[in-house]
């Protein structure tokens, strides 16, 4: 059955709605970032760039990094956007869009996300790498999706209850990274990550500068749940959101977080750049041994 015209929407060139991109202007191994300026930081790494367009916060290169052709994408903040571009990119792959059927067979893209993010237990070093594991979502992206198949409800039912979860809020999900791929990107360098994405930078992650919040034990119960041996890592806004969209499309999906500040200790970065383009070069090289194995 064609999809209608309302639902996958085309632009006038043949291009997806709010990426622009054409299916022939992706690869099937995808790095996203957030901050529309980090693209370039990626692909400064890169041999060649053999094509860039820009639209709303989707600023998109692709290119060769030794040899191996990669996608660069910027998300923009938050997992409403990643509901966009996972959706969009699965279009792209797996979606004709002469007939608006998805295709008899369905590719696998890589998508690994190289973003930034806030430790919340006071051991995890500043300028250090986290590999999400295990991602809890508190946004409510999934729950719009029939994705009970891959949660984990004992963790999000140890979490409800451990924080005295609130019923005005939608519960956590909780999805994982893709073990193969994750695997190739963890090292003596990275840290096992358990990561909270969350909805908002501020009241949602405890911030204070003039509004109140509705709990103000939350970060202190974050920082004291465990699960197992397992400890809450740190604090971002895209991870849970990119696991669950890329399960339920069978891509493969893996979050690398350059820990920029520690919310328990209080300290930031003193030089934010010099890690993410680290974290960069790290996660660069990690993919490019994977796809070469
Ligand atoms: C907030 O400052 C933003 O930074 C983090 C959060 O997830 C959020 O998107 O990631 P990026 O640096 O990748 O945007």
């Amino acid at each position: 059955m064609a999809i209608a015209n309302s639902e996958l929407i085309l632009n006038e060139d043949g291009s997806i709605y709010h990426l622009n991109l054409k299916p022939e202007h992706i690869a099937e191994t995808i790095i996203t970032v957030g901050d529309p300026d980090r693209v370039g930081q990626v692909t400064n790494y890169f041999d060649d760039i053999e094509f860039t367009i820009k639209k709303r916060e989707f600023h998109t290169q692709t290119g060769t990094y030794r040899g191996k052709r990669l996608t660069v994408i910027s998300t923009g903040i938050g997992t409403d956007n990643i509901d966009i571009v996972l959706n969009e990119l699965d279009a792209l792959a797996n979606i004709d869009f002469k007939t608006r059927n998805i295709k008899d067979t369905c590719v696998s893209l890589n998508i690994v996300r190289i973003g930034t993010s806030g430790a919340i237990q006071p051991d995890i070093p500043i300028d250090s790498f986290v590999v999400s594991e295990v991602a809890v979502g508190f946004d409510s992206l999934l729950h719009f999706y029939d994705s009970e198949h891959i949660q984990f409800p004992q963790i999000s039912n140890a979490l409800i209850k451990e924080l005295h979860w609130s019923t005005n809020k939608a519960n956590p999900y909780v999805v994982t990274y893709d073990k193969k791929l994750g695997r190739h990107l963890q090292s003596d360098r990275t840290v096992k990550g358990f990561t909270i994405t969350n909805v908002g930078f501020y009241g949602p992650q405890g911030r204070i500068l003039r509004i109140p919040v509705a709990d103000k034990k939350l970060n202190e119960k974050i920082t004291a749940f465990s699960f197992g041996d397992k400890k809450i890592t740190n604090l971002e806004m895209e991870t849970a959101g990119i696991y669950g969209i890329a399960k339920l499309l069978g891509h493969r999906a893996v979050s690398m977080n350059a820990i920029l500040a520690n919310r328990a200790t209080g300290e930031f970065s003193i030089n934010p750049q010099k890690t993410v383009d680290q974290l960069i070069h790290y996660t660069l090289d990690r993919i490019v041994d994977y796809l070469r194995r």
